[in-house]
This record gives structure tokens, sequence and C-alpha cells, in this order.
């Protein structure tokens, strides 16, 4: 009913060289398999990445984008001009954006409405704190952030991706059981708020995803792959975790 997708966010990492290194690594692998998979690369690199990975079956996706469409906005980069430059998916309100960036609900609502108006894909992050997951918060917190961000989303062109905060970049994993409660949480919340959508919508875990507990994670029934972010630095570690999503 839904196929799997795997995500490669490489944050501020990466070069021209890494982009040429996956194109060659992942020569024909891609051939049979029903997974999409898509590299976030820094948005300079999003041109040659389209160019380089469009031949090896990979779709190339942004980072962020401004929630604005035009204007005097001294260094933003529009929805529009990322897909102009090959994007197809844009990530919005990763946890490092809200968290380091001061990324409000009301501008995560912002930027999902300019990408879907671009015809591109958002993949919206949520994700509660060690904090919150300690004090018992987890699912008001991930409400809380699907309601704000999501208030005005086209659920027909929409991919979700739980990331909890405490297992980004530590190399500390939720286990399956933890991440399909929470995906779990979010699909009964989709039936309620997009019953058309709610079986076919894809969710993504992410946080210190690799390729030796990738598996055992996306076989959880409402996990569909996967928001990779330093195991995606390596196309032989990238082609694992792309392998162990069916
Ligand atoms: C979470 C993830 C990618 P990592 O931020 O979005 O990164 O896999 O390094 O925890």
């Amino acid at each position: 009913m839904r196929t799997s997708l795997v995500i490669a966010n490489w944050k501020l990492n990466g070069d021209l060289a890494l982009v040429k290194e996956m194109a060659t690594h992942f020569a024909g692998l891609l051939k049979d398999t029903t997974t999409t998979v898509v590299v976030c690369p820094p948005a300079v690199y999003l041109k040659a990445a389209e160019i380089a990975l469009a031949p090896v079956n990979i779709k190339v996706g942004a980072q962020n984008c401004a929630a604005h469409t035009d204007g005097a906005f001294t260094g933003e980069i529009s929805a529009q001009m990322m897909r102009e430059c090959g994007a197809s998916y844009v990530l919005v309100g990763h946890s490092e954006r809200r968290a380091i960036f001061g990324e409000s609900d009301d501008v995560l609502a912002e930027k999902i409405a300019r990408v879907q108006e671009s015809e591109l894909t958002p993949v919206f992050c949520v994700g509660e704190t060690l904090e919150e997951r300690e004090a018992d918060a987890v699912e008001s917190v991930i409400e809380a952030q699907l309601n704000a961000g999501l208030a005005q989303a086209d659920f027909s062109n929409l991919v979700i991706a739980y990331e909890p905060v405490w297992a980004i970049g530590t190399g500390k994993t939720a286990s399956p059981e933890q991440a399909q409660e929470v995906h779990a949480m979010i699909r009964r919340w989709l039936r309620d708020k997009a019953p058309e959508q709610a079986d076919t919508l894809q969710i993504l875990y992410g946080g210190s995803v690799k390729a030796d507990n990738a598996d055992t994670l996306f076989n959880q029934p409402d996990i569909d792959g996967g928001l990779v972010g330093g195991a995606s630095l390596s196309p032989e570690q990238f082609d694992a975790i792309c392998k162990a999503a069916k």
C-alpha cells in the first residue's frame, strides 16, 4: 500500500566529490526497487546533484527554503528556486532549524505552503526532546507540532518524519518499539485530520539511523523509511540503509 522512501540529509556536509562518489556507487543499484531514494545536499549543490544522480534513480531535495516567495530577504532561497535547481522534496521543520534558527510553528506552516505551491513535496519533521519524553509529554508535543505546522497543508502531497531530538546525531536510536509507538500515534492523528490519506502518507523515522539498525526500524508497520543524516555521508552505509527499506 505504501512504498518506502529513504532521504539523505547531508546537513552542512559534503561536496561535489561526494555527489560524484554517490553517482558512481549507486550506478545500476536502484533499477529494480520500488523504494524512492532522495539526497538533500547543501542547496548550492542541488543542480549538480540532480544532473549526476538522476541517471542512477536518485532524486534530490532541499534541506530548507524561505517562508517567502521573493523580496528583500538576503541569503534566503525560495521553494520555487529549489525546484528550478532540481529539487523534488524540501525538508521543513528539522529540529536543528527549530532549535538553532528559532523557526516557529507559524513560519513552518508558511514554508509548508510555499513548498506545496511550488509543487514540491514537503517532508515535515516533528519530534520531542529528552525532557519532554521524560515528562511523558511525547504525544501532546507531537500533536501540537502537527496541528500547528500542518494547519493548512495539502495532505495529498506530504511526507512526515518523526525525529526524536534526543536521537539526532547522538548515536542513540529510538528502539523500534518506541519509534513504532509514535508513528502509530501520528497515523491515528492522520485518520482524524485527513482520513483519505491516513493509509497512504509515508511516515519516516530519523535519528541515528545506521546500516545495522535500519532493518528492524523499517520492519515496523508504520515506519515507511528513514531520514538519514550522518550515515548518508558514506555511500556504502547509505546503500545498505536503502536496501533495508523494502
Ligand atoms: C536527524 C538525522 C537526519 P542523524 O537529524 O535528519 O541525522 O542520522 O545524523 O541523527
